[in-house]
């Protein structure tokens, strides 16, 4: 569903690394490995990671298309280590090896293992597992930062915030810009804004902890600045809410979105729904947004406002019934070192593909191969 920009990631879970390539991007744009890692960092934080977040300390390479601090145009190549690779050389090891590794072969529901295993013919889980994990996000936010930058040139920001931790819900309005979001975000263990859901958020998490299992969440994301007419309804796979969704439910554990008032806009009266216009200093307003800034699958200028939920990660620490897939016998799926909760992070995450998904729909409105060429578009016809 991208028009403009490209993007492909590679790399397992426990192998040596990550790679990701991003192409289609103007010339110009100011990046810096510490500008990425800004970003990787947020996503590796949250209460009820495992202890592979411990591991980590995920640093992103610039590897191709960057020079003295500005894109050239060309593809941006990135490479970031996976520093638990070290315990992983001999069980993942890409050159054949004389000792027997233990397949894994009990699939845990929930997770990729089964499908998969039936999929590709494979005797051991671990080929599917090591790349179906969220360990692969980690180059979705870097290249989504290179995107986030460029957007951040032209005055659009992203932010996010969680709403919700298994049956723990933050009901309060916030009217706050994304970086304000963002600010008070960030330095919430579980990335919620109100002081008593957050504590009782980091109860369920540990709660579910004790437990050996494992919970889920709502977040929402939203982004300001966003001229008119990013997306159209001229054709089916051209509308932005298609577009955006196709890249969030790409997110591993994601179950849902909703764009605006969403799922709550199907019981309420269109005349409750519709966001009225008015027209002040020169501009047209709207009384309400529960578009979320998306009408007729193009932006209206309005924030584009979106929630997804997440179910509860799959690896259980008291893990589920399984069958053995050599053996057929009834045992507990496979256990691997887990996440209890990973909402805040995915949340990270989500930003990071909204930010790839408007720098593209951007692009493709106002074009240019240097951000100078786009800012100079953009000063000429985009309409807020
Ligand atoms: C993740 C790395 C993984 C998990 C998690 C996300 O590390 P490990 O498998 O070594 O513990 O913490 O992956 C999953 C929850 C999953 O189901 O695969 C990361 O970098 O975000």
């Amino acid at each position: 569903m991208l028009k403009r920009l490209q993007f492909l990631t590679s790399g397992e879970s426990h192998g040596k690394g990550l790679l990701g390539i991003l192409d289609g991007l103007p010339a110009g744009i100011e990046i810096s490995e510490e500008y990425i890692d800004h970003q990787l960092k947020r996503r590796q934080m949250g209460h009820g990671r495992g202890g592979r977040m411990k591991i980590e300390k995920d640093h992103a390479q610039l590897w191709g298309g960057v020079r003295h601090g500005l894109t050239l145009g060309s593809p941006v190549g990135i490479l970031i280590d996976n520093l638990d690779w070290k315990n992983w050389t001999k069980k993942m090891s890409v050159e054949p090896i004389q000792e027997k590794v233990k397949p894994v072969t009990l699939p845990r529901p929930g997770h990729a293992d089964l499908a998969g295993v039936h999929k590709y013919g494979f005797g051991d889980i671990r080929n599917i597992l090591e790349r179906s994990s969220a360990r692969e996000t980690t180059m979705r936010v870097a290249l989504g930062s290179v995107c986030r930058k460029l957007l951040e040139d032209v005055g659009i920001y992203i932010g996010s915030r969680v709403v919700q931790i298994h049956n723990v819900k933050d009901e309060s309005n916030y009217k706050l810009t994304p970086d304000e979001m963002n600010e008070r975000a960030d330095i919430s263990p579980v990335r919620c804004l109100d002081d008593n859901a957050e504590k009782e958020m980091i109860n369920v998490i540990d709660d579910a902890k004790k437990a050996g299992d494992s919970v889920g969440g709502v977040f929402e994301v939203i982004a300001t600045g966003v001229p008119y007419g990013l997306g159209s309804y001229t054709q089916w796979n051209n509308k932005l809410q298609a577009r955006i969704s196709t890249m969030m439910m790409s997110i591993n554990a994601f179950k849902g979105i909703e764009i605006g008032s969403g799922f709550k806009s199907a019981s309420q009266f269109g005349s409750n729904v519709h966001d009225e216009i008015g027209y002040e200093n020169g501009k047209f307003t709207r009384h309400t947004n529960n578009a979320g800034g998306i009408e007729g699958g193009m932006s209206n200028a309005q924030p584009i406002v979106l929630w997804m939920s997440m179910k509860p990660i799959s690896t259980l620490i008291k893990p589920l019934r399984s069958i053995d897939i050599v053996t057929h016998e009834e045992k507990n799926a496979h256990k691997e070192r887990t996440d209890s909760c990973a909402v805040p992070a995915a949340s990270v995450v989500s930003e990071s593909m909204l930010c790839i998904t408007l720098a593209d729909a951007l692009l493709e409105k106002f074009g240019g191969d240097s951000i100078e060429q786009l800012k100079s578009h953009m000063n000429n016809s985009a309409k807020y």
